[in-house]
């Protein structure tokens, strides 16, 4: 872990949950998991926030010291989230080329379904949250069609779930599986470790200590 990311991490954790992007209960995930915590990055939800967001995205990208060629963001969520980061490295005095797609291809005007930049060289994809990999599989097959490198890829939350293929559960996490099969560097602002050891810190009161008890149950089974 680089230096100092733990406390980017925490102070994100905060964040999320001060915008109330990251909260408790009980949610079904994409891959049908009774999750007793969501991360909906949608709520991120005005200019300061999502400002905020992207100089989040890229310190821990600046951390990391991943190099990349060009930001590519997956509809929709990934849209914004890459448009914000791009603006964002343009302001911090590196610029690069910036692209989405869309989910439905247009067959008339600019036709086709990438929209921005063309897709090539070292791709870094921006997304929200990484939980069983599929939205990750979706992107890497997109990118490698255009005949561009997926080569990383940046996301707020690890969930550190395990990756399922073809609808069944393996025994690896998504993001090792993204890492080690598929071969990308992955770099996350904050992890399901990281939000642990905020509920751990806070954990006089008595409902933080619940939500930690949650998140701990489910931890083991997924
Ligand atoms: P995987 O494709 O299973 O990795 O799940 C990632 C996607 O699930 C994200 O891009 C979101 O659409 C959604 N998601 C969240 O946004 N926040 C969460 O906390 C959990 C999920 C999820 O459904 O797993």
């Amino acid at each position: 872990t680089p230096a100092g990311s733990d406390a980017l991490a925490q102070d994100f954790v905060r964040f999320a949950l001060d915008c109330g992007v990251l909260r408790f209960g009980e949610f079904k995930t994409k891959a049908g998991r009774m999750s007793p915590y969501f991360f909906n990055a949608g709520l991120f939800d005005d200019g300061a926030r999502l400002g905020r967001l992207a100089q989040f995205y890229a310190q821990a990208l600046l951390a990391s010291r991943i190099e990349f060629d060009m930001v590519f963001g997956p509809a929709y969520k990934g849209i914004v989230l890459a448009a914000a980061v791009a603006v964002e490295l343009a302001r911090q005095g590196r610029n690069v080329p910036f692209a989405y797609n869309r989910k439905e291809a247009k067959d008339h005007g600019e036709g086709g379904a990438l929209v921005g930049a063309p897709l090539r060289g070292r791709v870094l994809i921006v997304d929200d949250v990484m939980s069983a990999g599929t939205a990750a599989r979706e992107s890497i097959a997109l990118i490698r069609g255009a005949g561009a490198t997926p080569y990383a890829m940046a996301i707020a939350l690890d969930r550190q779930e395990m990756a399922t293929e073809n609808g069944q559960d393996v025994p690896h996490s998504a993001v090792q599986y993204v890492r080690e099969v598929l071969g990308l560097k992955v770099c996350a602002i904050a992890n399901l470790q990281d939000l642990l050891h905020y509920l751990s810190a806070g954990s006089g009161d008595a409902q933080l200590r619940q939500h930690r008890e949650r998140v701990l149950a489910y931890r083991a089974r997924y």
